[in-house]
């Protein structure tokens, strides 16, 4: 311990730098002096310091001492301050080949000083200032890098996990303060974890054959009050199967483009445990750790150590143990294939994968730092219960919005949905809602990755409709592009998901009238029927991006239930045979065909994307349309669709909500009146934004060749009756997936015996089948209600 009572591995004063000297731990303290380049090659060659980080910082630091203390007149141009650095920090390399941070700082440091060198005027001692500056900033940085580690592998460990519980984690060698400048990369983690009172226990093995971490680890968990076990590491497999062990976290001394991780020896055989066991194998290292010219753990040479630290105690110094003459083998790496990695936890963010047995994709994550967030410094981290409020704090206008201050705030996580994490945030005089994406299909897991871009596409969405229809969308009031998260107006009680409140058969009288004025006011204006090919091309090319999630609704809507797919899933066996009719109807297979390809094609208007009754929160007085995250140029038909479609579930599902006796039929009838007015006066608010001349200056239909009123009004005709097929088609498409793909709904689910939440279903789904093949037949919305009640 030094000066201010923290454990310090480096403790560095300009001119003067002193490593703890880790082979005498935990015995005693003793700090080694190092003067120059030659005792910091010594230091770390002899483990004095170890640990990928802190072996950079020390090799950098022991250099700037070398170079700050030379004699003055020794070195006289900048070209042989250059040379000098560079000849030592190559030398400095040699003492620990395997250690990547090693040679990406020696890189680094080496670029600083030839930058330095070529400036005009520049002296060998403006060299050697710019050299000492940038090797004390790796100190400052290490620390702060450990933290955000901390933070992003605590928050990874706890999402999901039941507010009280605490987590147990076991760790390999040591990789906490004394790995690195302070507080740690996987013990940081660790550190993090007990901080916020979620540790049970942390585990740490022995670490044979050096034992850093019956030494260095078991000392610092003890120093820091950390309730921990120590375990030889050969006890690690059968506490892993004993189910006390809720994750293993490692760190790494070189992680490769792919993924695969060179660690102390003894990972490789963790992570083969861990896999076994199914408990997540996380590796913690900051990003400066990945050496993406290595494509995988193949190109990484492990080196071997002295056959003294196994035929002798105390890591080759104490006595003999093994028997004279026997051979020795002693890699002091080994490298963990990333099939067997769970996830890996940098400074920048947690790096996950597409498929669980696979690979990672760095170089991808690594271009998404610096392709989301031009000009802005942060990057994805994914926010908890916990987190929140000091995220708000650190957004002046958010935290005003709330008044009082930190301590006062209530954070809620609400999301029910399928995709994201919703807080509600509350204050002294205000709130909020804050809504982050996450790297992944929150419903599925990390086993289904989707773009962060979605919470961009949201927000734009949400204020692009927010201009055409005030009433209707909540305000944004924030937007984190690099986070993924956005703050809006909270929808305060009495507001409800519609979708609940038709399971509960509350009526809403304005919600027809509310919801065709949405509809009207954000197809429209968003269309050619209002702007100008210039705007709506750009506006198209900018919502392309969003492809991902236009991706996702192509897969679960237009195609898995029409196929043997491994998402799909309905109430079995009752329904076993309408699935499968479903699958070998040809008939219905061309339709929704053409369907998707009028998806993927039409880009008519600037849609919500995913308009089911879910997206849908009410009142007696209010309706406001959230959720636009799937949002895109597409076709108008598919939100008017799945709008009613939504409603003919609620209507089909009525049945099964009258256990307590009470006679749905007139609740029926009153979601009919809402299915037929949504529909005639979407049409009817949509002409008349047509018709209106201060509206209607898009370029579809030039007032210079649409003279005549009649050729108008058929043209109107022609339109809407194309948009009420579309509609109609992509309403029947909706009630499918929802019965037989993956993504089900509550109207249904809510039902719990299966044979009437079933015969509910397949009226539903017979409905749909007609609508799909017959709508072109259905003159009006009034003949599709018939249609309804025929089933
Ligand atoms: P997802 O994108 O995961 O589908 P949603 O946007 O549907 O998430 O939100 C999930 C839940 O969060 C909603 O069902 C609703 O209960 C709540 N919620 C979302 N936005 C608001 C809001 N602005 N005000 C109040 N509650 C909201
Ligand atoms: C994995 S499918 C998830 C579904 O939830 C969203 O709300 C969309 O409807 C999507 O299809
Ligand atoms: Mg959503």
């Amino acid at each position: 311990m030094e000066g201010d009572g923290a454990l310090r591995a480096i403790v560095y004063n300009r001119g003067s730098l002193r490593l703890l000297d880790q082979r005498e731990l935990p015995f005693k303290i003793v700090y080694l002096d190092v003067n120059d380049s030659g005792t910091g090659w010594k230091a770390i060659k002899d483990m004095v310091v170890r640990g990928a980080p802190a072996i950079a910082i020390a090799a950098a630091l022991s250099l700037a001492v070398e170079v700050h203390n030379l004699r003055p007149g020794k070195v006289t141009t900048p070209q042989d301050a250059l040379l000098l650095l560079q000849k030592r920090l190559d030398y400095l390399v040699s003492s620990r080949p395997t250690a990547v941070n090693l040679a990406d700082a020696a890189e680094k440091l080496k670029k600083v000083a030839s930058v330095a060198a070529s400036t005009d005027n520049a002296s060998a001692q403006d060299v050697f200032q710019a050299y000492i500056e940038a090797a004390e900033a790796f100190l400052e940085e290490d620390v702060s890098s450990n933290k955000a580690i901390g933070d992003y592998g605590s928050a990874f460990l706890l999402n999901g996990a039941d507010e009280s519980r605490k987590l147990a984690v076991l760790t390999h060698c040591n990789t906490g303060s004394l790995a690195t400048a302070g507080y740690g990369t996987a013990l940081g983690v660790i550190r993090a974890l007990h901080s916020q009172n979620r540790l049970h226990t942390a585990f740490c093995t022995e670490t044979r054959p050096y034992n850093q971490g019956s030494r260095l680890t078991a000392f610092e968990l003890v120093h820091d009050n950390i309730p921990a076990v120590l375990v030889a590491d050969s006890a690690a497999a059968s506490l892993q199967s004993s189910g006390r062990v809720d994750a293993v976290i490692v760190g790494a001394d070189r992680v490769a483009a792919n993924g695969d991780t060179a660690n102390k020896i003894g990972t490789y055989s963790l992570a083969v445990s861990a896999s076994r066991h199914g408990i997540p194998f996380l590796v913690a290292a900051p990003l400066t750790s990945v050496d993406l010219s290595i494509s995988s753990g193949d190109q990484i040479s492990i080196e071997e150590r002295s056959a003294l630290e196994l035929t002798h105690t105390q890591g080759g110094q104490g006595h003999r143990v093994a028997a004279e003459g026997i051979s020795v083998w002693n890699p002091a790496f080994d490298v963990t294939p990333a099939a067997l990695i769970s996830a890996i936890i940098t400074d920048k963010g947690v790096i996950t994968k597409a498929d669980e047995s696979g690979t990672f994709d760095i170089p991808a994550f690594v271009k998404s730092l610096t392709t989301t967030a031009p000009g802005k410094a942060t990057s994805f981290r994914p926010l908890s219960e916990n987190t929140v409020a000091d995220y708000v704090q650190s957004v002046s206008h958010l935290a005003k919005r709330l008044g009082g201050s930190k301590q006062d705030w209530a954070v809620k996580e609400v999301g029910d949905g399928n995709l994201n994490f919703v807080y509600i945030v509350t204050g002294a005089s205000g709130s909020f809602v804050l809504k982050q994406a996450l790297p992944y299909v929150r419903c599925v897991g990390d086993s289904w990755p989707l773009s962060l871009e979605r919470a961009y596409f949201e927000v734009t969405a949400l204020q692009e409709h927010g201009k055409h229809c005030p009433e209707h969308v909540p305000e944004v009031y924030h937007f984190d592009h690099p986070m993924a998260l956005f703050a809006m107006r909270y929808l305060a009680p009495p507001h409800i998901i519609l979708r609940k409140g038709l399971i509960a058969g509350t009526k809403y009288p304005l919600l027809a009238e509310h919801m065709s004025d949405y509809m009207a006011r954000t197809l429209f204006n968003t269309s050619l029927l209002a702007t100008s090919t210039t705007e709506h091309k750009a506006a198209v090319a900018k919502f392309c991006g969003n492809v991902e999630l236009c991706r996702l609704t192509e897969q679960v809507v237009f195609t898995e239930p029409y196929m043997i797919a491994s998402n799909n899933h309905w109430t079995t066996p009752q329904l076993d045979e309408d699935a499968k009719s479903i699958r070998e109807d040809d008939y219905l297979k061309l339709e929704i065909a053409s369907l998707k390809s009028k998806f993927c094609e039409k880009s008519q208007a600037l849609i919500h994307g995913d308009l089911h009754t879910g997206s849908v929160m009410v009142t007696q007085e209010s309706t406001q349309v959230i959720d636009p995250e799937f949002a895109f140029y597409g076709p108008m038909g598919f939100d008017i669709g799945a709008f009613l479609g939504n409603l003919a579930l609620a209507y089909f599902s009525q049945d099964g909500h009258t256990s307590d006796n009470s006679n749905r039929d007139e609740y029926k009838e009153w979601i009919l009146k809402v299915l037929q007015d949504t529909w005639n006066l979407f049409k009817e608010k949509f002409l008349l934004l047509w018709t209106d001349k201060s509206q209607s200056m898009g370029d579809a239909y030039p007032a210079g060749v649409y003279t005549s009123l009649e050729t108008h009004k058929l043209a109107q005709k022609i339109y809407l009756r194309d948009l009420f097929e579309d509609a109609l088609g992509f309403a029947g498409a909706k009630m499918i997936r929802r019965i037989v793909g993956i993504a089900h709904v509550e109207d249904f689910e809510s039902i719990e015996n299966p044979e009437l939440r079933s015969q509910c279903e397949r009226r539903a789904l017979n409905f749909a089948k007609d609508l799909l093949k017959t709508r072109s037949k259905l003159a009006s919305i009034e003949e599709v209600i018939q249609l309804i009640r025929k089933v």
